[in-house]
């Protein structure tokens, strides 16, 4: 298939689902009724460059049942900071009468998705997932529906769960950060499409709309997997590095930790010396 055809393909698909996914999740099958008991935010972190980052998006439900939800969030650095996107099988939702949908409604092709990570997140058992990116760099919408099949199972969730984790958003922390971007990202809910919805289809717009900041932090000495701190994974990395050749690839931490200019088995004993035997840190 050409590019021109598979993109266009890929375009016709993501149109349809946000379409299907819009009248899902916003159409109400009563009268709207405002509901603002619902607090959602971002709480700020910090990352380190080279990470893969699980940013989970929080919530206080107070009054209603949540059935589905559309969430929308922009980086405002994509140069620092993206969301992880692949080309994955998807589900596609052909379904004209929401929610008595079935496996016969459903089409399965290969788009470019976002990563969301629903474990241990209130999203987990949900029957529908779905991370999209829009097109701008750094700009997804996150749509989730609880039950597709109509048997009200699983049955969302209920009032009362408050300081709960709904959904993590996947994203990758450039590397190096960017030097001229000082260190931070912001995380930029869009008001348009922040919707949630009910088990009748009643809107559920949620209160809080406060931006959320990611602190980029310097990288640590030997910490070859970004994990944040020096320690024996970092020499089972550094092992694979000099003698396997799968060194990282984040240009901010640098394998060379005795500065030679050749990563080999004398680095990797200068790591084994700083983490176990206080031997100087790495780096020149
Ligand atoms: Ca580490
Ligand atoms: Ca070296």
């Amino acid at each position: 298939m050409s590019t021109a055809l598979h993109t266009a393909k890929l375009s016709v698909l993501i149109t349809v689902l946000l379409l299907i996914a819009s009248a899902v999740v916003a159409t109400p099958s009563v009268a709207q009724t405002p509901d603002t008991a619902l607090y959602v935010w971002i709480r700020d972190t910090f990352a380190f460059a080279g990470q893969e980052i699980h940013l989970p998006v929080m919530i206080s439900n107070l009054r209603d049942t949540i059935a589905a939800y559309q969430i929308q969030y922009t980086v405002d650095r994509p140069n620092m900071m993206f969301f992880t996107d692949s080309l994955m099988p998807d589900t596609i939702i052909a379904c004209a009468n929401p929610p008595s949908c079935t496996v016969l409604d459903t089409v399965v092709d290969t788009v470019l998705k976002t990563m969301v990570d629903t474990q241990t997140t209130q999203t987990a058992p949900w029957e529908y997932v779905a991370g999209r990116n829009l097109g701008d760099p750094g700009l997804i919408r996150v749509t989730a529906i609880a039950d597709l099949t109509g048997d009200h199972k699983p049955a969302g969730i209920p009032p009362g769960t408050t300081d709960a984790v709904l959904i993590k958003m996947i994203a990758f922390v450039f590397c190096p950060p960017d030097p001229f971007g000082g260190g931070q990202v912001q995380l930029l809910p869009t008001t348009l499409n922040n919707d949630f919805s009910d088990l009748h289809g009643n809107l559920i717009v949620p209160l809080s709309t406060r931006r959320a900041t990611i602190t980029i932090l310097d990288p640590v000495p030997g910490d070859l997997d970004y994990s944040g701190t020096s320690d024996v994974m970092d020499v089972v990395t550094m092992c694979g590095c000099a003698f396997e050749n799968q060194c990282p690839t984040c240009g901010a931490v640098s394998a060379d930790f005795n500065c030679d200019h050749v990563t080999d088995v004398f680095d990797v004993i200068f790591l084994i010396e700083y983490v176990f035997a206080g031997g100087p840190p790495p780096g020149c």
